[in-house]
């Protein structure tokens, strides 16, 4: 009798255990599903970052409770007046106007409840109860009613009261002055109108002047916060000011309106055309967060949802107020934080859902490619040193635009004596030096393979390894070879042996760091030391 009693109980905490380890896998499914490539669609020229890998569909079995009385968010506002005063008429195109879908927008509301898609682990993570306030800055030119209401309400419904200052609307000069003022009737919202077109940049400016909270949160007008979103970004920033955080960015969908969880494997990166994509972490990285709830170094920010500290923002030189409408400022920023000083992160428990969309919904005075061309090469300009010579080769049509003058920038530059690219790129984006163009590196050296085909040559390819190749290449001797950091290489391909065995051919594949078949530098000391270079 004993002994079914403990078998039964011993079924019983397999069952148990189970159930939790089943419990918790569903919970946590949509962040450890493997990611995929991260790469970007780029629709246009300057267009950089339409949508985001990875992403998983809502399937709604846990969603944020409403709070209650929602009717006090809003104080005298009236919001349905609002809502109507801007329809879409039947027969119109609803994707004419914001290049996402109107109807849907519109139809959804301004108070739906969204999937909390944080990791389960950031729910018992404690913040500081006496955190201090931000302002939030959301600039806007011609965005529809329905998701900048949306952004607002989602703001005030998802953030202690306490942590929220301010929302500063700047209406970067949209066609209707209506939606500002209307708006400006929710609590604590105040809305500026440029008097003219201006571009999210200056008009981002604008608004951190005005803010009065020691804490900035910039957000685009087309967002949706998530559960505690704020919470974490303002600890952090409130631990050390010269941190600069982003939450990771879910997808709100362009057609249909539903909130996708994003990958939490991913940081922001570029390629010299300066063209922003969202990438994986690295490896060493990946392996050693043993803790989901850490925050993400970054190289740079997609650049529209952040949080900054006031003073650090003003310090540092707010934006490069030369810069245009759209574009190349999240990487003068980002630079301009690590050169400076500061560092940038993603915080894996804060989430905010953003519409992404694939072509830009209002006009560029200049030009949307001339735009992007000449924001990105101030970018370049002022802190790339040398290596602005990668994003002119990456983007030859740079070359001769107009960029204005960048000496204040300089100026700024010098007198906050910040690091060079070099550093940036050796300590924070060591990645982005393997993409040097194959043709135009540093180590300009080229290597005569004075092979000459003798029928075993001696190299040491690595410490452990001592291989004897015979070499089956057939090589003109005029081609030009390089040592580009680590890799031997010839343009895009590299050398790499067959097999780690003796008498393993060599051959050229196309370059991979991961690769260990392929002779790298460290390997070189050793060819030099067998006479090959
Ligand atoms: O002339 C303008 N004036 C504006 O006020 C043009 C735009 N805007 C506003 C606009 O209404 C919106 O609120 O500026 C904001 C950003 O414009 P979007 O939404 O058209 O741009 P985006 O989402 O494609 O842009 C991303 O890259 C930009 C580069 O300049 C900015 O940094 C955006 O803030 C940034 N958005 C994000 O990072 C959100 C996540 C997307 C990603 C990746
Ligand atoms: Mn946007």
């Amino acid at each position: 009798m004993r002994r079914i009693r403990a078998n039964a109980i011993a079924i019983l905490t397999v069952a148990w255990i189970l159930g939790t380890f089943y419990y918790l896998w569903q919970d946590n499914k949509p962040h450890t599903s493997s990611p995929s490539s991260a790469s970007q669609p780029r629709v246009g020229d300057s267009r950089s970052h339409a949508g985001r890998p990875d992403i998983h569909r809502d399937d709604s079995h846990r969603t944020i409770p409403l709070i209650p009385q929602q009717g006090q968010l809003i104080g005298s506002f009236d919001e349905k007046a609002y809502l109507l005063g801007k329809q879409l008429k039947a027969g119109d195109d609803p994707y004419r106007d914001h290049a996402f879908n109107l109807a849907e927008s519109d139809r959804l509301g301004s108070e739906r409840a969204i999937r909390d898609t944080r990791h389960y682990r950031c729910a018992s993570v404690n913040y500081d109860a006496n955190l201090p306030p931000t302002s939030i800055i959301i600039t806007f030119h011609n965005e529809a009613r329905s998701t900048l209401l949306r952004t607002i309400k989602s703001v005030l419904m998802r953030s202690p009261p306490s942590l929220i200052q301010e929302i500063i609307l700047i209406d970067d000069f949209s066609t209707d002055p209506e939606d500002c003022q209307l708006l400006s009737q929710i609590p604590k919202v105040r809305c500026l109108r440029n008097a003219r077109r201006e571009g999210l940049i200056r008009s981002r400016v604008r608004g951190a002047g005005a803010a009065s909270a020691p804490i900035l949160t910039f957000l685009d007008s087309h967002c949706e916060v998530n559960t505690d979103w704020l919470q974490p970004m303002i600890q952090r920033v409130k631990e050390d000011h010269t941190r600069v955080v982003s939450p990771i960015i879910d997808v709100i969908s362009l057609d249909n309106f539903a909130y996708l969880a994003a990958s939490a494997d991913l940081r922001g990166g570029f390629d010299w055309s300066l063209h922003f994509k969202w990438e994986q972490i690295p490896i060493e990285q990946k392996m050693s967060r043993n803790d989901p709830t850490l925050p993400i170094r970054t190289p740079v920010i997609a650049g529209g949802i952040f949080v900054m500290d006031k003073s650090w923002f003003n310090h540092l030189g707010q934006y490069d107020t030369h810069m245009d409408i759209w574009g190349g400022e999240n990487f003068e920023l980002s630079f301009r934080v690590w050169m400076c000083g500061g560092s940038l992160e993603i915080l894996p428990c804060s989430r905010v859902g953003h519409v992404f969309r694939k072509r830009h919904p209002y006009d560029f005075p200049e030009g949307n490619a001339l735009t992007y061309i000449k924001n990105t090469r101030r970018a370049a300009e002022v802190w790339m040193d040398e290596y602005k010579q990668y994003y002119y080769s990456a983007r030859p049509s740079a070359q001769g635009k107009a960029f204005g003058s960048i000496a204040e920038r300089l100026t700024l530059r010098r007198k906050l004596n910040c690091k060079s690219f070099r550093w940036y790129m050796e300590n924070v984006y060591p990645e982005l030096r393997q993409s040097l163009p194959a043709n135009q590196t540093k180590t300009t050296k080229p290597i005569s393979l004075s092979l000459s085909l003798s029928p075993c040559l001696s190299l040491c390819l690595s410490v452990s390894l001592c291989l004897s190749l015979s070499l089956s290449l057939s090589l003109s001797l005029s081609q030009r070879w390089q040592l580009v950091e680590p890799l031997l290489r010839q343009q895009d391909l590299c050398l790499a042996i067959t097999a780690f065995t003796a008498g393993s051919k060599v051959k050229m594949e196309p370059c991979s760091n991961k690769e260990p078949r392929q002779v790298r530098q460290s390997d070189r000391q050793k060819g030099r030391q067998a006479g090959l270079v």
